[in-house]
């Protein structure tokens, strides 16, 4: 009998991730996948998000990642934007095909953002395009300042990296050179946006990062 030999799992990936960028461009639709260790704040900063969006009159969307609960898709479902929550069970990243499917969820017609909040793990979701147009990493203040050195490849791929929490830094006693030191070996091309939801620093550089990047796709097509 012949054996069919399925392509390996990261190139299945991608096709499915390439098809989602597709639609998505045909759309005029950003997609961010946003990513980092669980609690460094992806759900609080896509809750000032999205209402800063709403309130601009920016229609947006988010797919939340998570093994269980629809918890984080609770707290940003009090807004205009579209919300659906995608269980993993025991993945510990979302797959492109995930997406394909939360896709099917949404009316993409007329959308500017798509915020992807992929499921907390400085590992697994850095192997894994979904098609997104931009990767953001979050690093909070509270995880110390080590990460960058232990976890490369989640931070080589980044393409802006928001240093979150920076509100407790003075209670940590942060020493933030450290990230960028490590960075200059790691990622030189990211900016680095210095962020708290608590106090609204550094919120408004992200929403101008957000937009410029949106225009850049509108400007392609
Ligand atoms: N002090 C402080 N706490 C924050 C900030 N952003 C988020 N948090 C808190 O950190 C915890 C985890 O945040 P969450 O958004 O759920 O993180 P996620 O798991 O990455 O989605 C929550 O208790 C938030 O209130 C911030 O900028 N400053
Ligand atoms: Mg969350």
């Amino acid at each position: 009998m012949k054996i069919k030999v399925v392509a390996n799992v990261l190139e299945a990936n991608e096709a499915r991730a390439v098809e989602n960028r597709r639609l998505l461009d045909q759309n005029g639709v950003l997609c961010v996948n946003m990513m980092s260790a669980p609690g460094s704040g992806k759900t609080t900063l896509l809750q000032k998000t999205l209402a800063a969006l709403d309130a601009g009159g920016t229609p947006s969307a988010v797919l939340v990642g998570d093994l269980q609960t629809s918890r984080d898709a609770e707290r940003l479902a009090d807004g205009k934007a579209q919300i659906v929550q995608i269980n993993t069970g025991q993945g510990c990243h979302l797959t492109s095909s995930q997406v394909t499917h939360g896709l099917r969820e949404l009316d993409l017609s007329g959308l500017a953002f798509l915020f992807i909040e992929n499921v907390g793990n400085m590992v697994c979701p850095a192997s894994f395009d979904l098609g997104e147009h931009a990767k953001v990493v979050l690093l909070s203040t509270a995880e110390g300042n080590d990460k960058i050195a232990k976890y490369p490849v989640l931070f080589q791929q980044a393409d802006v990296i928001l240093l979150t929490k920076v509100d407790l830094a003075g209670v940590l006693e942060y020493d933030k050179s450290r990230v960028y030191e490590d960075l200059k070996h790691i990622n030189t091309r990211a900016p680095v946006i210095e962020l708290s939801a608590k106090t609204g620093q550094g919120v408004n550089q992200w929403l101008t990062w957000l937009k410029e990047r949106r225009q850049s796709l509108k400007d392609r097509s």
